[in-house]
């Protein structure tokens, strides 16, 4: 296979100041024609090089003149031209059949309209082009369609025209003033529906906005439009960014293989990041649509303005735009609860990809195929290093920095490096270690031990970097930490000299594998309980030997809320992982009583929601209630995972905690209850929140009761969010009520994609191990279908990675199942049946048997006749 390197970048031979696109669109046989403005870029004798991938050429013609034909060699993947002038303008006639498109690339077909995606690589499916970022032209662009059946047509930029033809078809023409690479091209064609409202910049431009959907969708519409004026205003108030063009359009497609994509002016949607209203979405549903439309937005300037050089620079793209994403929606809503989302996928997505054999540097250094690397780590740990950045920098700092860098590059196609440097010029560090996040994979480990020495606090650090995808070197960090200490009363401690400054807490920067801090406490102060990483400050794991009572303490007393979640959620976690290593050990399972604090901190977190005691956040408290995941405890078990004890344990602990605290249970559900309709607010949704978690826990007892209280929920709430939670609540226990109630959701909702599709992953989610009826009865459901990527990741995605017991099966039938489909799905559509694949990488962690069989079916993957590029570097690199 091709391995493509950073090392081997070299600037483009020619570059396109200009296309000239004309697209007739049909079904089958598009033709495109594409007029190029070519210009040699420095002195030699290279050809064109034009990217092309199963495109049917019709004509080249120079400066309107045929070209000779010993100048163009067309070979499988585009076309090599040569001995053109300095400048030329070159004109490529091909066509295309995107009914034939199931790859969900370039350009094809959902519900019968016309789109495209084109990062990283689908414009070549278009249209013969040097497909790469650093090209950088301006397009003007003419589509012609039936107006009938495509009464919209869309493209980049400003309209400029549109008129009728002969024939039944119409043109429409639009202009895009901004150069911008071939990724970020787009059209889109069909018959659509759309609302419209204006927003007014910071320097007084109106602009006109547009969502188009499908028209019975025509309904769900205004949150999505709500939340980009939101975002529009909150890039203008914060990193003073205004928008570019007269217009700004979205589209919402059902068949999408991602989230959305940025393309300049017309941003596409995967329809389950734009339709919503309360009926059919949950709360979460309306917080992802409020994200997602907002990231995409905020890459008008971190993607768009200002581009990346080539796709190792990815992360320059997508870590700093999740950066500013995460930001509005903290600003948004509950700062504390965004945080702790984002750690949580930090640590069950990116750090298990970071310690596998998918292990990839923020900045990769080379790859197979670049749509395999649209990761967590590119994306969310890339994030993280753009948080460290303001954090070690402060606000002021880190926003002169992104100044510079939009001023400064500002039509340009560039660099980590250029961010970095500019970043650097407003730094007072040591910005050359700080390079590592970018180039060494793996998870850093921050051993910590404290000891008393007289009055003095030590604080002992050991940086321990793991070996990790071809990287061994154990080189330090820098790192920046918070910290702080508490006594046993919970009281915070003032940190003083040596390394403290009388502040309670501090935020250190280690940058040695070894360092210690010396802090002098009060006179005969007692060893204080150390608060670390307040706030994840940096992406790292924190070893340190805290008992039940430690925890118990920061779950209360920590001034920093982030730690307060941490610390509850690590006294949940060491009580599941001893609870499992005694039923390993002894082969039977331990008695089992709730360690000392654990059930007092639960308790204490219900009252004060309650508003028994204080008044906590409901949001907060459902986040600290909310058990970590099995895949999550799965990670502290380095080899042998015991799957099936996970599982037990933590449907134990469940059980144990609703049974003591069922009274408070129902107090809490029934206090926190909603009322006067659905609005999506941030105190509404922290209710309903809290209420879920509390109707899961009592339906973790084998109750009539609670259970009424699920089924009556389910069938009367006048929302989704509130039906849906109860339909999960009730799905805890194979009853006759959560049966009923399934089939009754389900042909309630069959007509609606978006609904089934968490009626599907729940589904998938409590099938029983080796029930392999059931999952032949779900693929052959009326509403799945594995063409759909939405569909897939339900059914399949939430199969494999939310239902462990049943993808681990023992006689392997849950992994032979997931491996038929994605083989099934590799034959249409690589980048699904790739990134479904990722959850084999790390079969090495199970048993003997297991592992065998993941193993095995990974080699079936691989040697499927045809098989892709995409799945093949996911299965090889599992495999090596
Ligand atoms: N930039 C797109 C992702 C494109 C993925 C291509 N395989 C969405 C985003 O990050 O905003
Ligand atoms: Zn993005």
């Amino acid at each position: 296979s091709h391995i493509v390197r950073l090392a081997d970048y070299r600037p483009p031979n020619y570059l396109i100041d200009h296309v000239d696109l004309t697209f007739e669109l049909a079904a089958r046989g598009t033709r495109v024609e594409s007029t190029l403005t070519v210009r040699r870029n420095g002195s030699h004798d290279e050809p064109l090089w034009l990217d092309g991938d199963e495109l049917t050429l019709e004509s080249i013609a120079l400066d309107g003149e045929s070209l000779a034909k010993e100048q163009v060699d067309q070979r499988e993947n585009g076309l090599s031209i040569s001995g053109l002038p300095d400048q030329c303008r070159l004109t490529v006639v091909c066509r295309v059949d995107p009914v034939d498109n199931t790859t969900l690339d370039g350009l094809y077909q959902s519900s019968g309209n016309f789109c495209t995606q084109c990062e990283a690589q689908g414009f070549r499916r278009i249209t013969f082009f040097p497909d790469r970022p650093d090209v950088l032209s301006r397009y003007r662009v003419t589509l012609i369609a039936d107006k009938s059946t495509c009464p919209v047509l869309l493209s980049n930029g400003n309209p400029v025209e549109s008129r009728d033809l002969e024939d039944g078809r119409h043109l429409a023409i639009w202009e895009d003033p901004h150069p911008k690479p071939s990724y970020l091209f787009a059209l889109v064609a069909g018959d659509l529906k759309s609302i419209h409202d204006q927003f007014t910049t910071c320097s007084g431009r109106t602009i006109d906005l547009g969502i188009y959907v499908e028209p019975h969708n025509i309904d769900r519409c205004d949150h999505a439009m709500r939340s980009l004026i939101k975002s529009m205003a909150w890039d203008e108030e914060t990193y003073g960014r205004e928008y570019d063009l007269d217009v700004f359009n979205i589209v919402a497609v059902d068949d999408f293989n991602m989230g959305a994509m940025e393309n300049k002016g017309l941003n596409v949607f995967n329809s389950k990041f734009i339709l919503a209203r309360s009926e059919t979405a949950t709360d979460h549903d309306y917080e992802g649509i409020e994200s997602v439309v907002a990231h995409e937005y905020f890459h008008n300037w971190s993607g768009n303005r200002v581009t990346c050089r080539d796709w190792f620079q990815l992360s320059l793209k997508e870590g700093f735009t999740v950066f500013r994403d995460q930001e509005f929606s903290a600003d948004m809503g509950s700062r504390a609860v965004k945080r702790i989302e984002e750690v949580n996928l930090l640590r069950q997505v990116q750090f298990p990809e970071d310690a596998g054999p998918q292990a990839h540097p923020v900045q990769p250094k080379e790859y197979e195929q670049i749509n395999n690397f649209y990761t967590a780590t590119v994306y969310n740990k890339g994030a993280e290093v753009v948080r460290m950045w303001h954090n070690l920098l402060g606000w002021d700092a880190f926003r002169r920095g992104t100044d510079r860098y939009f001023e400064r590059f500002d039509g340009q196609a560039v660099t980590i490096e250029d961010f970095i440097d500019t970043m650097a010029e407003q730094a007072d560090f040591d910005t050359a270690q700080f390079r590592r996040w970018y180039d060494r994979a793996g998870t850093p480990n921050v051993h910590v031990s404290k000891r008393l020495e007289g009055d003095e606090l030590v604080v002992d650090f050991r940086q321990e970097v793991p070996a990790v995808a071809g990287q061994d070197d154990d080189e330090p960090f820098l790192i920046p930490l918070g910290l702080a200490a508490f006594d046993r009363d919970g009281h915070p401690v003032a940190l003083g000299g040596p390394d403290g400054n009388g502040e309670q807490a501090l935020t250190l920067v280690l940058a040695k594998t070894e360092e210690s801090r010396r802090y002098s406490l009060p006179a005969g102060s007692d060893l204080p309980v150390l608060s670390l990483n307040r706030g994840f400050t940096a992406p790292v794991k924190i070893e340190h030997d805290y008992d039940a009572a430690d925890l118990a303490l920061l779950a209360s007393a920590d001034t920093d809320e982030f730690n307060r979640w941490d610390a509850y959620q690590r006294l949940v976690m060491k009580t599941l992982v001893e609870r499992v290593g005694e039923a390993e050990a002894h082969g039977e399972w331990p008695e089992t009583r709730l360690p000392d604090g654990l059930s007092e901190a639960f308790g204490r977190l219900l009252h004060s929601a309650a508003g028994t005691q204080g008044g906590a956040d409901p949001r907060f408290v459902a986040e600290c209630l909310t058990l970590p995941s099995e895949n999550y405890i799965a990670e502290q078990f380095t080899q042998d995972v015991p799957v099936d004890a996970i599982h037990q344990a933590r449907v134990e602990l469940r059980e144990q905690l609703a049974n003591e605290w069922s009274q408070t249970l129902v107090l809490v559900f029934e206090k926190l209850a909603v009322d006067g309709g659905y609005r999506f607010d941030g105190v509404d949704v922290g209710r309903r929140s809290l209420r879920a978690q509390a109707l899961t826990y009592l339906n973790a007892l084998d109750h009539p009761a609670w259970r009424r209280l699920a089924v009556e929920q389910v069938r009367e709430a006048d929302n989704m969010t509130e039906r849906f939670n109860a339909l999960t609540a009730l799905s805890l226990r194979a009853t006759d009520e959560r049966d009923e109630a399934l089939e009754s959701f389900a042909s309630e909702w069959q007509d609606d994609p978006l609904v089934m599709d968490k009626w599907l992953a729940l589904r998938a989610r409590i099938v029983e191990p080796d029930d392999m009826e059931t999952l032949a009865a779900l693929e052959a459901h009326p509403s799945f279908s594995i063409r759909n990527p939405n569909r897939v990741r339900s059914l399949i995605g939430t199969f494999s990675r939310g239902n462990p017991v049943a993808f681990h099966a023992a006689t392997g039938s849950g992994y032979r199942w997931v491996a038929d489909k994605i083989i099934e799905i590799d034959g249409f559509n690589p980048q699904i049946s790739a990134r479904m694949a990722t959850v084999f990488s790390r079969w090495r962690r199970y048993d003997g048997g297991r592992a065998d069989r993941m193993r095995g079916e990974l080699e079936r993957m691989l040697d499927r006749v045809d098989c892709s590029p995409d799945l093949a570097e996911i299965a090889g690199k599992a495999l090596k």
